[in-house]
């Protein structure tokens, strides 16, 4: 008799359980500074839930050659008229690159290169991104429902936030006449 598998996926709610795996979550205030209506944000319960995350590590952070695997759930909603987002980070190590792929919701996938030339891409069921080593990503959740997408990248790509910290994407995705727009800054 084979072994039974040692990681389960829910797939369609976002969950997965077994050995390494690691669940954190963003609430609203630990994205300050990140959105441009700042006296909008200050309104908001800054323990509202944003996003969470769970991360499959079978191997340690850092260590070349593996592979992690994980699910982001993004709830909906907005600061004044900008929706919720990740953080949006640069991989530490620019060579390693990552896939998104969506099961359930309405995203956009922004994207920027290293000259911050930024653009969007829809995420929707079923579609596949995938995300070159050099590039910035983050995602909004510009729909009613929760946005469910599953990652794979490198265990060595690390994380670089400082640099979104520091000078953001060059767009945001803002609600304009009941939909969602860039833009540019
Ligand atoms: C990791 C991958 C995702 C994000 C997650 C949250 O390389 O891109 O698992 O970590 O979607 O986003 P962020 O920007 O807060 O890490
Ligand atoms: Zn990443």
């Amino acid at each position: 008799m084979p072994l039974p598998a040692k990681l389960i996926l829910d797939w369609a709610r976002g969950g997965v359980q077994g050995p390494g795996v690691r669940e954190s979550i963003k609430a609203l205030g630990d994205l300050q500074g990140l959105f441009g209506d700042e006296p909008a944000f200050c309104a908001m319960d800054p323990a509202r839930e944003i996003y969470r995350v769970c991360v499959v590590s079978s191997v340690p952070a850092g260590e070349e050659g593996g592979l992690f695997w994980g699910v982001t759930v993004l709830q909906p909603g907005k600061v004044g008229d900008e929706y919720f987002m990740t953080h949006g980070h640069f991989h530490a190590n620019r060579t390693r690159a990552e896939y998104y792929a969506t099961v359930a919701g309405e995203g956009i996938l922004l994207r920027m290169d290293p000259e911050r030339h930024t653009w969007g891409e829809a995420m929707a069921p079923n579609t596949l991104h995938y995300i070159q080593g050099e590039h910035a990503h983050r995602v909004v959740n510009v729909g009613k429902e929760p946005l469910i997408f599953w990652a794979c990248w490198g265990s060595d790509a690390g994380y670089d936030y400082a640099a979104i910290r520091k000078s953001g994407f060059g767009a945001r995705v803002v609600e304009r006449a009941g939909r969602p727009m860039m833009a540019y800054e």
